[in-house]
C-alpha cells in the first residue's frame, strides 16, 4: 500500500493536520509551515520541509519543490505529494535516505486550497447541482466578477466555480500571451496582472527565495510529463538537452509521455514556465492517470504512486521513482 496506509481521498483538514502531524513526530527532519499569504477566503496554505537537519537552513543543499493542487478538482495531484512527504519523512529504503541526505525538500500537497475546499465537499445545494462544484477548477478571487457575485464565499455563491483565476495561468512566464483566457469567468482566467493572486505568490516566495534547483507541479489528467515551454512561439530553454534528459528519464519511471507543454496546446501564466526563466530552475508538469480529474483512488493514485499499474511504471517504480529521480538529480546533478 501507500506509504501512509490510505485508501481514500483525503479532505482538507487531513492534509493540515497530517503534514503537521509528520513534523510533530520528528522535529529534526520535518518542518510544518504556512506559506507567506492566507488565501482569498483566509485559508492557510501549509507545507512541509524535510532534510537531514530541517534547521539548519544554510547548509547550501539543492532545494526542491512538489506541489500538489494547483487546480481545485484534481485530487491525485495532492495524494501523490503527500505521500512522498510521508516517504521522506520516514526515509523508508536506502535510495530515499541517501537521496535526503544530500537535498532539502518543499512540499505543498494543496496550493490552492480555496478551490480545493469547494471541490472535495460538494453536495446539491440549491439551484447548482453537485458537478458544477466537483468540477471546480480556479481559486476563488471574486474581484473581477459581476457585483453581485463578489461577496459571500465561494462555495455559496452563484457562480461558485465560474468565478476565480486559473493558478496555472497566473505566473508572470510569458503573461499576457496565448492559451489563458481574459474574462473572469472563463475556465483558464489568467488574472488581472500576473501574480495577482495570493496562491501564485505564494509559490514565487519559495521559489525566489529559496533557490529551488528542481520542481515538479501536479495535476491530472493524461500520463503527460512536461516540460517547459508552454506555449509554441517561444525558445525552448538553452539548456533543453538536459531538462529533456531528465524529463526522459522520470517517464521512464512512470510510464507517461515526455513532451515539451506546448505539444498538449498552448498556454501562458504556467508555474514552470515562470520559474525556469527566472530562476532558471528545471520544472515539470506532470499530469496524473488518465481516466479524469479525480477517479478511483486505487489506480489513479495507489497504482500510479507505487507503479502497480501497467499504464503507471508498472516494473519501473512509478511515481515515487520519478521524484526519486529528482531528488537523486539535484543531489548530483
Ligand atoms: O491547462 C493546464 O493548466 C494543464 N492541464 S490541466 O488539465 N491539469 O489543467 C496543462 C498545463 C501544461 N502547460 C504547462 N505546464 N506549461
Ligand atoms: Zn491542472
Amino acid at each position: 500500500g501507500l506509504p501512509s496506509g490510505r485508501t481514500s481521498y483525503r479532505h482538507l483538514y487531513d492534509y493540515e493536520y497530517e503534514l503537521k502531524e509528520l513534523a510533530r513526530r520528528d522535529p529534526r527532519r520535518v518542518k510544518a509551515f504556512t506559506l507567506a499569504e492566507p488565501t482569498v477566503e483566509g485559508r492557510d496554505v501549509v507545507a512541509v520541509e524535510i532534510a537531514e537537519n530541517v534547521g539548519n537552513a544554510a547548509d547550501g543543499k539543492a532545494v526542491n519543490l512538489l506541489m500538489g493542487v494547483h487546480h481545485a478538482r484534481e485530487w491525485p495531484a495532492g495524494e501523490h505529494a503527500i505521500e512522498w512527504a510521508y516517504e521522506l519523512a520516514r526515509g523508508g529504503d536506502q535510495a530515499v535516505r541517501s537521496s535526503v541526505r544530500g537535498t532539502r525538500n518543499v512540499i505543498v500537497p494543496i496550493v490552492n486550497p480555496d478551490g480545493f475546499a469547494v471541490s472535495r465537499e460538494a453536495e446539491p445545494k440549491g439551484d447548482f447541482t453537485r458537478f458544477d462544484y466537483e468540477m471546480k477548477r480556479k481559486n476563488c478571487r471574486a474581484a473581477d466578477s459581476p457585483p453581485e457575485l463578489r461577496t459571500g464565499i465561494c462555495k455559496a455563491n452563484p457562480g461558485g466555480t465560474a468565478r476565480g483565476t486559473d493558478p496555472n495561468r497566473n505566473y508572470a512566464g510569458f503573461w499576457g500571451g496565448n492559451g489563458a483566457g481574459l474574462a473572469w469567468n472563463s475556465e483558464t482566467f489568467r488574472g488581472p496582472a500576473p501574480f495577482s493572486e495570493p496562491e501564485t505568490r505564494n509559490i514565487r516566495a519559495i521559489v525566489s527565495g529559496r533557490a529551488v534547483t528542481n520542481l515538479i507541479t501536479l495535476h491530472t489528467y493524461g500520463n503527460l510529463l512536461l516540460r517547459p515551454p508552454g506555449v509554441a512561439d517561444v525558445r525552448p530553454p538553452l539548456e533543453e538537452p538536459v531538462v529533456k534528459a531528465l524529463a526522459d528519464k522520470m517517464a521512464s519511471r512512470n510510464g507517461y509521455r515526455s513532451i515539451p507543454s506546448w505539444g498538449l496546446y498552448d498556454t501562458t501564466g504556467t508555474t514552470e514556465d515562470w520559474s525556469y526563466w527566472a530562476t532558471g530552475g528545471f520544472g515539470f508538469t506532470f499530469e496524473i492517470n488518465t481516466a479524469g480529474f479525480h477517479p478511483a483512488y486505487e489506480n489513479a493514485v495507489v497504482a500510479e504512486y507505487l507503479g502497480t499499474a501497467p499504464a503507471a511504471g508498472a516494473g519501473k517504480g512509478g511515481n515515487r521513482a520519478a521524484f526519486l529521480d529528482m531528488l537523486t538529480n539535484a543531489a548530483d546533478p
